[in-house]
């Protein structure tokens, strides 16, 4: 007899799964029974999830992308349609911190990657991904955002704090849009975790004295199932 998974059948997009949250949330839907799609610009980090992903048991297509660049995530949208027709779990998650410094001092430069990535990217795919979402009988999206953003400002993260109130007020608006549909869309904030990121964050904080991304992936897992109900929460992963 064969073991039956959550998400068997299913087809789940993970942006940001290269390394940390997106890499640990990518490894789980797997192992769930997803179709995973991964994606990132760091081919090595993508193949090591596919390695692992395989060793496992697991399916994985693996999609090195930039999120800044003009219309691939467009393109990645038309790929899916032909090959699956739709898609089942949408999770948003990559990001990039910018520079903590004072806000007066942010360059246009840092303003524009961290908009790019962390708002503009994600209302990119709720564009190009509402319609697949909808073609699946239970169209989950999930997207990462912060305890810095539209619940805490927080001095000297004005640029990255700013783009995650901004994802917040994008998510919960669309949910809104969302409720007569079969689509439901959520947040999930995950607390501080040992990723690239948060060692760059606080570089003199212990890493070990943090959880692993391995450890706050089945919330997002959760968020996927097609019986998930709630619809334009922020969920914090560590309570
Ligand atoms: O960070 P990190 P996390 N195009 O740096 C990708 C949020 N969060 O896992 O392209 C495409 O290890 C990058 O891939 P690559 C945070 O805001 C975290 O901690 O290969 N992809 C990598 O896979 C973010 O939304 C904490 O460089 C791009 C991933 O994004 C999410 O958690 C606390 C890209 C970043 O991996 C995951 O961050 C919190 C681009 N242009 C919120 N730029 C925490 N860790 O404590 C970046 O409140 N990526």
């Amino acid at each position: 007899m064969t073991d039956t998974k959550p998400l068997d059948g299913r087809v789940a997009l993970v942006t940001g799964a290269s390394r940390g949250i997106g890499y640990a949330i990518a490894k789980l839907l797997a192992a769930q029974g997803a179709h995973v799609i991964a994606t990132a610009r760091t081919q090595g980090g993508l193949e090591e999830l596919d390695d692992e992903i395989q060793a496992a048991g697991g399916a994985c297509t693996l999609v090195p992308l930039d999120l800044q660049s003009p219309d691939g995530i467009e393109k990645l949208a038309d790929i899916i349609a032909d090959r699956w027709g739709k898609l089942d779990a949408l999770v948003v998650n990559a990001g990039v911190l910018g520079l903590i410094t004072p806000t007066a001092q942010l360059s246009s430069k840092v303003w524009n990657e961290v908009l790019a990535v962390n708002l503009i990217a994600p209302a990119r795919f709720i564009r190009a991904f509402e319609p697949l979402l909808k073609q699946s009988d239970a169209g989950r999206a999930v997207f990462t955002t912060s305890g810095v953003g539209s619940r805490r400002a927080k001095a000297f993260w004005g640029a990255y704090g700013a783009s995650k109130a901004g994802l917040d007020i994008l998510v919960q608006s669309w949910a809104n849009e969302l409720a007569d549909s079969s689509v439901r869309a959520n947040l999930v904030n995950p607390g501080t975790v040992r990723t690239r990121m948060r060692a760059t964050a606080a570089p003199g904080e212990d890493p070990l004295s943090l959880p692993h991304p391995d450890e706050i992936a089945p919330v997002f897992a959760s968020l996927c199932l097609p019986g998930e109900t709630r619809n334009g929460e922020i969920i914090d992963a560590q309570g």
